[in-house]
């Protein structure tokens, strides 16, 4: 099977895994149920649930019951982030992944609830994942992992960061300091959970942390290409949307050469750090080329 239709047949997986996992009663706070459902299952790249089952298939995991639950967590825990990002208080953007923001169809007060929701439903189902665990120790090793790394130390913690720093000139510590944390910081805790439920030794789930750093860079560095170059209809999202908020990208400090080639060096630090272990995967492989070069 090509690239591209071994992707599509895992992304597939990957939403029915998602649409059992979310919520089904129906019940008096079904509005939230609804606009839940709305947000994740929007059809995003999956990117983060790929990358963490394929480090766990990359270092022989078995306990697929237990993995599915974490998949579903960062999942949520990923579009929890878009729909607050999407927020008037701080994009104020209304399309997302080719349809209108959870915000703009179910309101304000809504959006913020159904972010709540997803961050809270997904401690639920990585604690349920952790339930079904032989080792229950490597379950709560994977959500020490997702939570620090979501959480002010990672993902929220460059966010902080770049709305504080919004509109001001950034000097290029700065700068990487938000990437890693704000997009780095979730594929790395894909690329170390993946591999620590599967029962990876320290030393290899630190080099999958290192892996995903440097795919975080190397992708929000793309992200800000595609901001400039692509188009709305493509990227399912505003472009343009860095110069509307005023923030300060790669490309705007250094321009576009000096972008495309960071974008190589950072995914080639990426590859020859997944070439050092001991274990291969060729999709895991061709799945981070494809991330870098991606045009949505
Ligand atoms: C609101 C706590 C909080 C955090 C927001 C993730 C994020 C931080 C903001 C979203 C905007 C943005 C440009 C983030 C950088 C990471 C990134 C490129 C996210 C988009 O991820 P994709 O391309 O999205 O994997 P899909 O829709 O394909 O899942």
């Amino acid at each position: 099977m090509v690239f591209r239709q071994q992707m599509q047949a895992k992304v597939e997986e990957i939403e029915e895994i998602l649409k059992k996992a979310l919520p089904q009663e129906k019940s008096l706070q079904q509005t939230i149920f609804k606009a839940m459902e709305y947000s994740v299952m929007a059809g995003g790249k999956r990117l983060r649930p790929m990358l963490m089952k394929e480090s766990f298939e990359l270092f022989g995991g078995k306990q697929r019951d237990a993995l599915y639950c974490f998949m579903a967590a960062i999942e949520m825990i990923h579009t929890y982030s878009l729909v607050h990002d999407d927020l008037p208080a701080m994009d104020n953007d209304d399309y997302r992944r080719g349809r209108e923001t959870t915000h703009k169809v179910f309101g304000e007060d809504m959006g913020i609830l159904a972010g709540d929701a997803l961050l809270n439903f997904a401690y639920e189902k990585a604690l349920a994942g952790i339930e079904k665990m032989e080792d229950a120790g490597c379950g709560v090793r994977a959500l020490q992992i997702l939570a620090r790394k979501a959480g002010v130390y990672g993902m929220v913690g460059g966010q902080v960061v770049d709305v504080e720093l919004t509109g001001k000139p950034l000097t290029e510590e700065q700068l990487g300091f938000i990437y890693r944390l704000k997009t780095g910081a979730l594929l790395e805790a894909a690329l170390m959970t993946g591999s620590v439920l599967a029962g990876a030794a320290q030393e290899d789930v630190l080099r999958m942390e290192q892996i995903g750093q440097n795919v975080g860079m190397a992708f929000q560095i793309q992200d800000d290409i595609l901001d400039v170059t692509s188009t709305t209809q493509e990227l399912g999202k505003p472009v343009g949307s860095d110069a509307k908020n005023e923030k300060t990208t790669y490309v705007a400090l250094y321009g576009m050469e000096a972008a495309r080639k960071a974008v190589e060096e950072y995914s080639g630090k990426a590859l020859a750090a997944l070439e050092t272990l001991s274990v291969k995967s060729p999709y895991l492989n061709a799945l981070i080329k494809s991330m870098i070069h991606r045009k949505k």
